[in-house]
């Protein structure tokens, strides 16, 4: 899953037209390095970000996904949390929803069990302007699991199908390094739940944390940490360097599998 961010730092004033272009160009660059979907995001969750505003969701996303499905026919999938960006994503095209709130707004559930598309929910402990503020667990994998169980089967509860569900531990979304790492040590019990997972971890602070890297000199760190979610059984990455993590996939696959 290539990352496409059409956040407002990704926007220069009045030159809308100009961006949607260079978003475009990127998304058909991400599905020439081999990408099987594209993560359109319009609602910044970076720590500290205030939300943003319905309609400005909508005008940032929704054309750029009408273009990338027309013109690529690549699977496009939306990050946002409200069940209008969510309908209105689909009606566009998009074949995937991707919620960092996992479907905990209102509407939200039945919003996506109408729309009839696999979800991703993902693990936040607080709200992205809050999250960084001192985390805290008794238990993170232990917890984590438990929300997410609890999640899918409000999924299910709301009609949505047992295997459009996809979870993710959400990892830098509320969880210190320490957290990060107890939780990517811990992937397996993730997997055995036997729902798809998908891991974000490109570029995130916990790599440069690692490395003592700047957020532009965290690709290789990247690319590594993609391989090791990918063999600790990860169905889905969303990375933001697709080329080069798509290079490392096939190592593994041609120096593991006989
Ligand atoms: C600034 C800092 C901007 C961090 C954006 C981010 C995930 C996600 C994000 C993830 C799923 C980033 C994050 N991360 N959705 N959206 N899982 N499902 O690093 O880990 O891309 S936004």
């Amino acid at each position: 899953m290539g990352i496409l961010n059409v956040t407002p730092d990704s926007f220069s004033d009045g030159g809308m037209w100009f961006d949607r272009d260079k978003a475009l160009r990127h998304a058909h660059e991400m599905a020439r390095d081999g990408a099987d979907l594209i993560d359109v995001g319009g609602e910044s969750t970076r720590p500290g970000a205030p939300e943003i505003a319905l309609q400005e969701e909508l005008d940032r996303v929704i054309p750029l996904v009408e273009s990338i499905v027309a013109e690529s026919g690549l699977a496009v999938s939306v990050d946002t949390s409200k069940p209008e960006v969510m309908t209105a994503a689909v009606e566009a095209g998009a074949a995937m929803i991707n919620d960092v709130y996992a479907l905990r707004r209102e509407k939200a559930l039945e919003t996506v069990a109408a729309l009839g598309v696999p979800v991703c929910i993902m693990h936040m402990q607080g709200t992205p302007r809050n999250m960084q503020h001192e985390p805290h667990y008794q238990d993170v994998t232990g917890e984590v699991l438990d929300f997410l169980t609890e999640r899918v089967n409000a999924c299910r509860q709301a009609g949505i199908q047992g295997d459009r569900v996809i979870i993710d531990p959400g990892f830098g979304f509320g969880k210190t390094l320490q957290h990060n790492i107890e939780l990517f040590h811990h992937l397996d019990v993730f997997v055995t739940t036997g729902c798809p997972v998908l891991v974000g971890i490109s570029r995130k602070a916990m790599l440069g944390q690692i490395t003592d890297r700047t957020v532009g000199q965290r690709v290789a760190a990247s690319a590594a940490a993609a391989l090791l979610a990918a063999q600790a059984g990860a169905m889905i990455l969303r990375v933001h360097d697709v080329a080069e993590t798509v290079d490392a996939l096939k190592v593994l696959d041609a120096l593991t599998t006989d």
